[in-house]
This record gives structure tokens, sequence and C-alpha cells, in this order.
């Protein structure tokens, strides 16, 4: 299961907007790979990031700083794919499950006005696994 990650809503970075990639690359019992969008479909590995999986969710665990993120307000789209056969964002419709479904994207804004989250406070994901997209978390 990939996530892709907009970190700064600007789809003219990264690969169709999306600047990192987690899980691309096979993971390990407990982590997993975290990329970054050098140009397009090119990715360079940035790092791991700790997941676990619990019944029939997944976490994700990723530092501010790993998505540019240090002392600023989250402002993201996200979006889960499983079993991508082609690099093309068409392959959303044509191959495996993709969280929302097509070229949509789940997006966290974080305000300071009920926020209380620390700054500095990892960001966790959480996802329902296939065909149980509506409690996906922030
Ligand atoms: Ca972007």
């Amino acid at each position: 299961m990939r996530l892709f990650i907009n970190a700064d809503r600007v789809y003219k970075t990264g690969w169709e907007g999306y600047d990192f990639v987690i899980n691309r690359v096979f993971p390990t019992e407990n982590k997993a790979v975290i990329e970054k969008s050098i140009s397009g479909w090119e990715w360079k590995n940035i790092g791991t990031v700790n997941y676990t999986v619990s019944g029939n969710e997944m976490m994700i665990s990723i530092s501010r700083g790993m998505l540019g993120l240090n002392d600023k307000l989250i402002d993201i789209e996200f979006k889960w794919n499983d079993n991508m056969q082609n690099e093309g964002v068409m392959d959303f419709y044509t191959n495996g499950d993709t969280a929302p479904i097509g070229r949509y994207a789940y997006r966290h804004t974080e305000t300071t006005e009920n926020d209380t989250t620390p700054v500095n406070e990892p960001v966790t994901v959480t996802q329902l696994k296939r065909n149980q997209y509506s409690k996906s978390v922030i």
C-alpha cells in the first residue's frame, strides 16, 4: 500500500503534484521507505518511517521535518494506492485500488484556532484496508 503526499499542494512540484511516496520500495517489518520526487517519477530515498498494522488499520508516523513542514501549518493532500502497475497517473483508474478513487485526494489542514498539537509532533496517518476507505484520518 503506497501513500502519496502532496506536501505543498502545488501541482507543478513532484509527480503529478505528489512530492513524497511511502512504501513504493518494499518495507521491512516495521519500517517503510519514504522517497521524495526529484523530478516527476524520479524518486530519491530520504529515509524510513515507522509503521504498524493493527487489525484492518495501518498507521504510518512521519515527522514534519521529512515533509518540509517544520514551523508550518499542515495543509497537505494525500492518496492511497495499492497494486499500481504503470507510472502514469491514469493507472489510478485502471489497476489496483486507490483511495480516494481516481484523481481525487484527501486533504488535511491544520489550523491554529483549534489545534493544540505541538508543532514538532509527528503526523500519523491511518488507513483501513482495501474497500474500507471512509475512515482515513490524519
Ligand atoms: Ca507538490
